[in-house]
């Protein structure tokens, strides 16, 4: 994704991808295990194929948000490692929750290759992979940040943000259940929930946190900032769902499936909203099966009541609303951090 408003210099961006191979070959060297040539071997592979290669947006924010925090001054080398090192725990915990995501969704590529779950050596070790994934943040940040005033605040923030996020795909999943299949429940309300909880919080809200307990701040006296954040990753998984359906899959990397899955997505709960009766049967009888005949009925109606004119509007005016709440916002850094946001997601093609 590009980055329009050029916050996060090339070599920060090298710097942060320095600090990865820092990360990892201490993991892999970890006293309170004993590895084995094989053991290594795997954790290797699988950190390099889930965690690298990603746009990497959420964890190089901490970095770009740190640093206008500090309205300029330059960054000194520490603070631009433990920076980037929170920025990868953030790109772990991501990494942990896609190779869940995409069993439970049963989807078939992420970031241009297979997902993890079907190499074939892989299968539902997978699972157990998830699960390292996720003890590895809590090792990071017990090695680099135990001394720091602010470590119990981070660990607390990391386990508040799993416990959103894993609610969220629960109810994402739990809608979606055999035998209870039924449009009618799908509303906009149903869906805020859905991507609040599942995305918003890990994706925007999490790295801002993370750079401002770093800069020494007391989180409970941001709130407007959450606030704003918040909203802005609800839009950012609005253009989820768009181009789950409406993407180009060599640009996003990953082959949608959420009509297949019966998913709460904004597109069907919008659909909903804009058709006649004859065009809803249309939709309730061929959403959520798995058939690639059914799946073409569902997009053909979407193109016929022009979802996209809708998305493209709603996006403007999404647009908007987010602008005019951040220039409410009283500090000019804050401001900034929020702004660097909204430019690196707005009208997103991947
Ligand atoms: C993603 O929801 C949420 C998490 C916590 C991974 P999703 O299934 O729409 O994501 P994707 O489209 O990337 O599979
Ligand atoms: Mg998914
Ligand atoms: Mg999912
Ligand atoms: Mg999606």
């Amino acid at each position: 994704m590009s980055n329009q408003n050029g916050t996060t210099s090339s070599d920060l961006r090298e710097a942060f991808l320095g600090v990865y191979s820092v990360l990892k070959s201490e993991l892999l060297n970890d006293t309170a295990f004993e590895w084995t040539d094989d053991s290594r071997q795997w954790v290797e592979r699988m950190l390099d194929y889930n965690v690298r290669g990603g746009k990497l947006n959420r964890g190089l924010s901490v970095i770009d948000s740190y640093k206008l925090l500090k309205e300029g001054k330059e960054l000194t080398r520490d603070e631009v490692f433990l920076a980037s090192a929170l920025g990868w725990c953030i790109e772990w915990l991501q990494a942990y929750f896609l190779v869940h995501d995409d069993i439970m969704d049963g989807s078939h590529t992420r970031r241009g290759q297979p997902c993890w779950f079907r190499l074939p050596k892989v299968g539902l070790i997978a699972l157990n992979d998830g699960i390292i994934l996720r003890n590895h943040v809590a090792r990071i940040l017990k090695k680099h940040f135990r001394e720091k005033p602010y470590y119990v605040d981070l660990i607390d923030l990391f386990n508040e943000v799993e416990f959103q996020t894993a609610s969220g795909q629960m109810i994402d999943l739990i809608t979606t259940l055999e035998g209870e299949k039924d449009l009618s429940k799908y509303s906009l309300q149903l869906h805020r929930r859905i991507v609040q909880y599942k995305t918003a919080y890990y994706s925007f809200y999490l790295p801002v946190a993370c750079a401002l307990l770093m800069a020494g701040e007391n989180l409970d006296y941001h709130v407007d900032v959450k606030n704003v954040l918040i909203d802005m990753g609800i839009y950012f998984q609005l253009q989820d769902d768009y181009l789950d359906c409406f993407g180009d899959p060599e640009k996003i990397g990953k082959i949608g499936t959420d009509i297949e899955d019966f998913k709460c997505s904004w597109l069907v709960v919008k659909a909903l909203e804009h058709c006649n009766e004859e065009q809803k049967k249309i939709l309730f009888e061929h959403y959520g099966k798995a058939d690639a005949a059914d799946v073409a009925k569902v997009k053909e109606l979407y193109n016929h009541i022009d979802l996209k004119g809708v998305f493209a509007d709603y996006e403007d005016k999404i647009y908007e609303r987010l602008t005019s709440s951040i220039e409410a916002h009283p500090s000019t850094a804050l401001q900034a951090v929020l702004k660097s946001f909204l430019g690196k997601i707005y009208k997103r093609q991947k």
